[in-house]
């Protein structure tokens, strides 16, 4: 028996008791198609962490029944005394949590680097088997496992890829769900931040589903970006599957959503359709950024400031007068912010035009 509310340990035990079938709640439900799914060790390692804490959390009412000695298949805690277990659970989450974070100052050093390298950052997201990953592929050529089931990428990959100019650091993420668990949803947080720090996000819609699927999906991933705290952050809504579509019935759909999601582009990841067009939007965010100007006194220096600006940004004009080095270029604003600083840091000056 699965429950979509929570249940006690109490409440398990009983239920299972009185009927002879095993009663799970929707949290051990998740946890147990994460594990199934877990494809890397840091999302492997997020899951152990989750329920340990999970376990923690009901740990009095888990010994207390084990001493009732009737419980049926609890992993033996009857051996154990509470504060033994409650040692044991701690050391192993501390241990966890250790790991966890070397796994994620590794994240860091990778996203400076690609940062150094001027590459822009685009991540898609979307509720689970919204067909992501699909996506991905399509745009990257790519394989990652794609299946019909949800869950089927647990932690973030990525690819660089190249969409007309840009260089692009393309992600792809965990599915969104519902109601998801206080502790899974920090659980997962390190492998969000991919698509908390992302220039443009791909939010993608099964569009093959009922009205009503559709709107709670698209509103729930809304909140999701929301609550991990990418507001703000450029969304384009990819209306996937647009292939199991008759045209009228796509086109209501579409005039449905219009009012929730933020720059619709209407798409078939699995056949390729229409993918010009979302590239282009992507494109045309990437490149609406940030165009400036600068002038700085020639000397070593700058020279290497400019040399990296071809590297780095989209150079449109290159001049020298006197002593002087003007320039004109495009970059992503973060990146037009650290040549800003650099410039003035030389005594240069530094102008953004809107
Ligand atoms: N008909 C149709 N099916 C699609 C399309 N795109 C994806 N699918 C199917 O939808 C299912 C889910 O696709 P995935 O790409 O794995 O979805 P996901 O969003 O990555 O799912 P999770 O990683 O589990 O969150 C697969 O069976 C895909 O073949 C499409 O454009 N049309
Ligand atoms: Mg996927």
């Amino acid at each position: 028996m699965i429950f979509d509310n929570n249940l006690t340990p109490f409440q398990a035990y009983n239920l299972a008791k009185v009927t002879g079938v095993m009663a799970i709640d929707r949290f051990q439900l998740i946890l147990e198609i994460f594990s199934k799914r877990a494809s890397t060790y840091e999302a492997e390692l997020q899951i152990q962490l989750a329920s340990l804490r999970y376990e923690l959390s009901r740990a009095k009412e888990r010994v207390k029944l084990a001493r009732m000695e009737e419980q049926p298949g609890f992993m033996g805690l009857g051996k154990y005394e509470v504060d033994v277990y409650f040692e044991a659970v701690k050391r192993r989450i501390t241990a966890i949590e250790g790991k966890l974070k070397k796994k994620r100052e590794e994240r860091q050093l990778h996203r400076t680097r690609r940062d150094e390298l001027g590459f822009a950052s685009v991540s898609l997201a979307g509720y689970t088997n919204a067909g992501k990953s699909s996506l991905f592929n399509l745009l990257t050529e790519e394989t990652v496992p794609v299946d019909n089931a949800v869950f089927t990428t647990l932690s973030t990959t990525t690819r660089a890829v190249q969409f007309s100019k840009r260089k692009v650091l393309l992600t792809d993420t965990v599915g969104f769900i519902d109601r998801l668990p206080l502790t899974l949803v920090k659980a997962f947080h390190s492998t969000l931040e991919e698509t908390i720090l992302s220039d443009v996000i791909i939010l993608v819609v099964d569009m093959s589903e009922p009205d009503e699927d559709i709107e709670r999906k698209l509103s729930c991933s809304l909140d999701t970006i929301e609550q991990i705290g990418a507001t703000g952050i450029p969304v384009i809504t990819a209306l996937n599957k647009i292939d199991t579509l008759e045209e009228d019935e796509l086109k209501r759909k579409t005039e449905l959503l219009k009012k929730y999601a933020p720059n619709p582009v209407q798409i078939s990841a699995l056949h390729g359709t229409n993918t010009t067009a979302l590239k282009q939007q992507i494109v045309g965010f990437l490149e609406s950024f940030v165009k400036a100007s600068f002038s700085v006194k020639i000397s070593n220096e700058s020279m290497a400031l400019v040399s990296q600006l071809f590297e780095r940004a989209h150079v449109q004009n290159i001049q020298y007068e006197g002593d002087l080095v003007k320039g004109v270029f495009r970059a992503i604003p973060w990146l037009a912010d650290r040549i800003q600083g650099r410039v003035e840091k030389l005594g240069g000056e530094f102008n953004r035009e809107a």
